[in-house]
């Protein structure tokens, strides 16, 4: 089966097979994931995402919607990465079905919310219920959610105590992290290294999700939107 739907700034892009294969190496396994990044706008979804896939913290992001890729060596297993960021106001304007699809297409989910701004934590139980609504029946180690709080580096503006963090988790049966994409690229590959824990346990069956081969922007692009001012 193959579809297609559109992307905003991509021109669409296909289901294809994804599988659990050996590499030449027999002795390493090689995995591919889908990972959404949801959370309120201004949280920090595409710095840490950027902060993932470059180490780099570039500062200004603008509304870039792309999905993204980056392999990861994982005690001595790879896993490849296909990481789906989209601004938050594109979330608002989206009708439920366009949500429902990229529920679909992830394998595991980052939500992300800012230490220094509690409506964006406050947004996190309604964001956990819809992906478990829309992926009923599949047990939380199947579709792994990690919950971000964002801007540690800002703790004098700090509306969110790290406890409240930690303890939202708990309740949602969601890991948690607190990171600064800001300061340092080890929080954003901290988060990444939890979703591969989560996937190698869940050994994910192949099956037939989204691949992205050939539309896949490169970081490139995005440095190239910076340089010419049109991000
Ligand atoms: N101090 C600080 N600023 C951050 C951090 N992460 C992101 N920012 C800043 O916060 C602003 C928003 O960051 P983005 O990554 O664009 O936020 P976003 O969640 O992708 O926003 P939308 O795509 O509009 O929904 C930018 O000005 C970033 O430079 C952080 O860890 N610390
Ligand atoms: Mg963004």
């Amino acid at each position: 089966m193959v579809l297609r739907f559109p992307l905003r700034r991509s021109a669409s892009f296909t289901l294809e097979c994804r599988t659990l294969f050996e590499t030449p190496d027999p002795t390493i396994l090689t995995m591919e994931a889908n990972v959404l990044v949801m959370g309120a706008e201004n949280v920090g979804k595409s710095a840490l995402t950027v902060r993932f896939l470059t180490r780099r913290f570039i500062g200004e992001y603008g509304d870039l919607e792309s999905i993204y890729s980056r392999s990861l060596d994982v005690e001595g297993r790879k896993i490849l990465f296909h990481i789906w960021d989209f601004p938050s106001s594109h979330d608002q304007a989206d009708q439920d079905s366009t949500e429902e699809k990229r529920i679909q297409w992830a394998d595991g989910f980052i939500l992300v919310y800012s230490i220094c701004d509690r409506a964006s934590f406050h947004i996190l139980p309604t964001k956990v219920q819809f992906i478990k609504v829309a992926r009923e029946g599949q047990s939380p180690e199947k579709v792994p959610i990690i919950i971000v709080g964002n801007k540690r580096d800002l703790g004098h503006h700090r509306a969110v105590s790290i406890e409240e963090g930690r303890l939202l988790a708990l309740t949602l049966n969601c890991d948690f992290y607190e990171v600064s994409a800001a300061e340092a690229s080890h929080g954003a590959l901290m988060v990444f290294q939890g979703l591969a824990q989560h996937f190698w346990q869940a050994r994910l069956p192949p099956r037939r999700g989204i691949g992205i081969r050939g539309i896949v922007k490169s970081m490139s692009a995005v440095f190239a939107r910076k340089r010419t001012d049109s991000f």
